[in-house]
Parts: structure tokens; sequence; C-alpha cells
């Protein structure tokens, strides 16, 4: 066990470095060599601003400097909130090369969340945007920090476009710092051209460490969200061996090359846009990352003509979007050679009509923050690339689809996909007791995903045992948003279930059981945004019922919510009576 993580075990490690699988590299070391080989060449573009890699390898020295002046070392960890921008990838860089570790929240999470993850990674400090579209993320940050024994040094991104945080330095005069009261002890407070300037300043460090010492291949690289199904969200450890090898073969599984332009759509810091190849896998192959500060398909689209980009990642619910659009304004999009679709499933005859109006093969991907990334092929049959979630990106991958008891079901039918490889975590980050049940005893994952696997070894993913909601591609943990709502006045309990969507394949739909005037849904969307939780995570609609139906041995039969939850309002007065509702009736009234 290393601090709050699990390392694969011994033996297994010596086999994926002896198989050339785990390089032995880390991310600034590789940095330093892309920048020996492709100086010159494009590699980050925001906006009008453009990064040489030979740039980016500057940049990470100044960001890793600016943060080691400050005191921040190796093993540390950077809580970031940024959406889409060059600084993104500039901060990521800078921390991987003084071996900090980036903490990815969401630019859409609020105070709930950014709470849950400041107790659990007990960062030293936090990056965020000054706001996001209309939302003030540095108020939010302040708030969120206020009262910790240890608050983190806030380091504000501007919302200019260049990045120079023009009011925060001012405000904090010469050196860019200044302190927030609150009722704890204050947060340090400094504009992100500070941090760079102090970087400067300090000059390129021979040996990157302040009392520490300098990163090794096997160190942590990144702590991502985990989807969750529970209370506190997970955090997934990888490290620069395991995190450069998914990007390494993802780029090679999607003929990524020094000629590939890939445009980033989806949160840069969702492991799909940053790593399936995303971000890392473009970087790794010598490409060019081209960030898009907004998602919608007019200035997306523009863009793919502008940067003639080759390849592009989508979540399910934006592709009719794309379809609709490129029907409207006809761009060029004979750059785009791959149109990645993933984090949900997408419909089949969607994954068909999009080939087929784009002109550009879909590759459905099917992957986790965890590790385990599958995807289709372009030359794979037709039938292959529309209805499957596509194979594992790594021969080393070891995959059962197993019952119950973790016993492997006959080929073709449907169970749990269990997973272990050289890229999938051994355990969530400090996180004991979860790990005790999430893994099997042989280190097998359990995904909680059910999957029929082909006889070409594709998977179709056809449901799910674990107690989430899908919408679109964000991961809603039905247990985190049952305890807010159980706080609602009147409210006595509360299970939340998937409802099928015409626009997000799910959606989550509530249902209440109340001892006084029960809630709207916009009631409790209200609500839940007071209690700082995500927008995304508010149920769509609210039912009322007398009782939770309870399954035989005593669980909240969430399957038969589930099959209730789409019906219409009038006929939801009361649950089908099964004898798991009549039960829990007589639960309730005791
Ligand atoms: C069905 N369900 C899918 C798909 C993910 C690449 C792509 C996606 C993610 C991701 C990722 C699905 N069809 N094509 O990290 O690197 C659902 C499954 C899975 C969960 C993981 C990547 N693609 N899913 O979505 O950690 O239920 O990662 O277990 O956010 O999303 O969610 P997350």
């Amino acid at each position: 066990m290393r601090e709050g993580w699990e390392p694969w075990p011994v033996p297994t490690a010596a086999r994926y470095r002896q198989a050339g699988l785990w390089a032995g590299r880390t991310v600034g070391d590789l940095l330093r060599e892309l920048a020996a080989s492709h100086g010159g060449r494009t590699a980050l573009v925001d906006g009008a601003a453009r990064w040489t890699y030979a740039d980016l390898d500057v940049i990470a020295d100044r960001v890793c400097a600016g943060f080691a002046a400050r005191g921040v070392r190796h093993g540390d960890r950077v809580l970031v909130q940024l959406p889409n921008r060059a600084e993104f990838v500039h901060l990521w860089l800078g921390l991987a090369r003084l071996g900090a570790v980036p903490v990815h929240a969401m630019p859409g999470h609020r105070l709930a969340e950014i709470r849950a993850l400041l107790s659990t990674a007990e960062p030293v400090a936090y990056v965020v945007a000054e706001r996001v579209g209309r939302v003030n993320l540095r108020g939010l940050a302040e708030q969120a920090c206020a009262g910790l024994d240890r608050p983190p040094l806030l380091v504000i991104v501007g919302a200019h476009a260049d990045g120079s945080g023009a009011e925060v330095a001012g405000r904090a005069g010469s050196t860019g710092g200044s302190t927030v009261e609150g009722p704890g002890r204050a947060s340090d407070v400094m504009g992100w051209p500070a941090l760079l300037d102090e970087g400067e300043r300090a000059g390129p460090p021979a040996r990157p460490v302040v009392g520490g010492r300098a990163p090794t291949s096997d160190d942590l690289v990144a702590l991502l969200l985990s989807g969750g199904t529970t209370g506190t969200p997970k955090l997934v450890p990888r490290t620069h061996d395991d995190y450069l090898l998914a990007a390494r073969s993802a780029a090679e599984v999607c003929g990524f090359g020094t000629d590939t332009v890939y445009l980033v759509v989806l949160p840069v810091g969702f492991n799909f846009a940053f790593s399936s190849p995303g971000v890392l896998g473009t970087l790794v192959a010598g490409g060019t990352v081209v960030l898009a500060r907004d998602p919608s398909p007019t200035t997306t689209l523009r863009l793919v003509e502008r940067e003639r980009a080759t390849a592009v990642a989508l979540t399910p619910p934006l592709v009719p979007y794309w379809l609709d659009e490129f029907a409207i304004s006809r761009p060029d999009l004979s750059s785009l050679r791959l149109l990645q679709v993933g984090g949900a499933r997408i419909p089949d005859d969607l994954a068909a009509r999009a080939e087929a109006t784009l002109g550009v093969p879909v590759q459905q991907v099917y992957g986790m923050a965890e590790g385990l990334v599958c995807y289709t092929q372009p030359d794979d049959p037709a039938e292959l690339r529309h209805t499957t979630q596509g194979r594992p990106m790594s021969p080393a991958d070891e995959i059962v689809v197993a019952d119950e008891d973790d016993r492997p079901v006959p080929p073709g039918e449907v169970g749990e996909l269990l997973t272990r490889g050289p890229c999938t975590l051994r355990g969530y980050y400090r996180a004991e007791a979860h790990n005790r049940f999430a893994f099997t005893a042989d280190g097998l994952l359990r995904t909680g995903d059910l999957v029929r696997q082909l006889p070409s070894g594709h998977l179709q993913v056809v449901g799910r045992v674990k107690d989430q909601v899908n919408k679109g591609g964000e991961k809603i943990a039905a247990v985190e948003v049952e305890e807010h709502l159980r706080a609602y006045p009147h409210v006595v309990d509360a299970a939340l279930v998937a409802a099928p969507d015409p626009k997000w394949g799910e959606c989550p739909v509530a249902f209440l059981v109340c001892d006084g005037p029960p809630p709207t849904a916009r009631d409790v969307a209200a609500f839940l945004r007071e209690r700082g939780l995500a927008a995304y995570k508010a149920p769509e609609r609210v039912r009322v019922v007398d009782a939770l139906p309870l399954t035989a041995v005593g669980k909240v039969d969430k399957r038969s919510l589930a099959a209730t939850a789409s019906a219409p309002e009038a006929t939801m007065t009361a649950l089908p009576e099964t004898p798991a509702a009549s039960v829990a009736r007589g639960w309730a009234d005791r």
C-alpha cells in the first residue's frame, strides 16, 4: 500500500514492465523528448493562441518551478476545476514534472462535490477558473475552502481570453497574492500569471524538488473522478506508467500520428477527452490538440473546418445536434477521419445514421476512469461498428463476464464485466472499506456494467448492476442524490432511478415518500442547487408514492420503480401491488 492507494502486486508489475507495456518513463521525460523531436510543431491551440512542443516544455518547467516556489511538493494533490482552455494542459504537464497530482474536478461541480473532493484529497492548492459562463467559480472555491484547517492555495485563472487574470493580479498587487478571510484559516489567493512569473524568476528547475524527490514512472500522475455509485465521490489513482500506456495504446488503436488534429469538445478533465486517446494520446503521437471552449455544434463544426481536425470525441446526446447543424451549415468535414462516441451507449441506428450523414467512421468507445477502454475499429464490419462498444485496447486487459458468484457465464450470455489489467486500478484512493467489495479477491474490478461478449471479442453494454443514472455520459450516483432528497421537508424516504429519455438516453426520476405536502420537480431542483449539488443531478420528474417497494431481501426494489418511472403522472397514485410493495407498506406502517 502506498500513501492512500494500492499499487499492482509486485510480480504483476514486473510482468507489465518486462512486456514493455509500462515503459518506465514519466510524463515530464516524455515532454522533453517530444520537445527535442518535434520542438517546432504545433502541440496546442486555444482560440487564436498556439503553443509548440518546445513552448509546452518551457511552460511545464515554469509551472513546476512556480508551484515548487510555493512549497508544493512531490505527492501533493492539486484540485483542478477549469473549462477547456490551455491552462489545463499547461498545469497538468507542469504538475506531472513536479510529481504533484492533479485531481480532475469538472466545471459543472458545485459546493457539495468540491467539498467532498477537498475532504478526500486534501489538496495543497486549488486551481480554478474565475468564472465559467455566468457561474462565479472563484466565489464557489472561496466558499468551499472557508473554514478548512489547512485551506489550499487558490490559484485563479482569469476570465480573459489570454488567461491574463488581470483583475486578480490587479487587486492583489505586485506579487499577485492576497488572502481570503474565512471563519477558519485564510486561503492564500494568487493569479495564474503570477504563478508563472514566480516560476520564471525561479528559473528552470535543475531538480524540480523542494525537499522531496523527482517523480518516477510508478508515481501517481492524476486522480480521476470515478462515475461512482456512492455518496462520496471516489477517486481513481493513475500512475505515469499506466496512464501513458492507456494514451499510447489508444493512439495506436486509433491511428494517431504527427498529422493528427484532435478537437476537444467534451470537458478536458473527462478521462475520455483526456486519454482515449484525447489530449494525452495526441501529444504522445506528436499531433495537435485543439480546444473548443464552447461545445455547441455551431462552434465545434466551424473549428473542425478551420483547424482541419482529424478526430473528435462526443457523447451520444451531442450526435443529433451535430447532424442537425451539419444539415444546415454544410461545413467542410473532409479532414475528419474519426468520430468517437462514448460515455453512454449510442443507439445503433444513430451510429449508422451519423456515419451515413457525415461520411466519417463512427468509433464506439466504452471506457471508464478506472482504466479499461474498449474501441471499435473503422475496418470492423458495419454490424459490429453500429451495435457493439468494441474490444479492449490492450491484449493484456483481462476480462470476465461473470454471474452473481463471480463465475464466468457461458459465451454470449449477459453478465457483469469484471476486469484487471495494466491500466486498471487495484483500489480507489483512500477508500479501503469501498475497495473490499469493489474488487474480487483476485483483484478484478467489478465494473457494475452488464455486458455480452460476441465471438469476435466485441462487447455489448446491455445494462448495469450499479446504482447509477447515466444521463448522456454524465454519471449520477443514486445514493448521493437520495441523501439530499431525504433532507427535504416532509420527505421521509427517497429513491432515484433511471428512466428512458429520448434526448439523454436516461434521465433521473425521484420516487418520494412524504408525510406532508410533496415537492414538485422544480422545488427539488432548487433545493438541490441550494445544497450545492451539480445541476445535472436534479431529477427530471418526481413521483410521490405511499412506500418504496422492497425486494425479497428487503432492499429498495429499483427495478420495479424503474418500470414505472416513465408512466404518465396520473397513473402513479399507487405502485403496482407486488409482494415486495405490500411488505414495504407493512414496514412503513409499523
Ligand atoms: C455504454 N456505457 C458506457 C459506452 C462508458 C472513454 C469513454 C468513456 C469513459 C467514461 C471513459 C460507454 N456504452 N460506450 O472514461 O476513457 C458507462 C459505463 C462505464 C461508465 C464509466 C473513457 N462508455 N459507459 O464514460 O468513468 O457504465 O468514463 O462503466 O465517466 O460509463 O464512466 P466514466
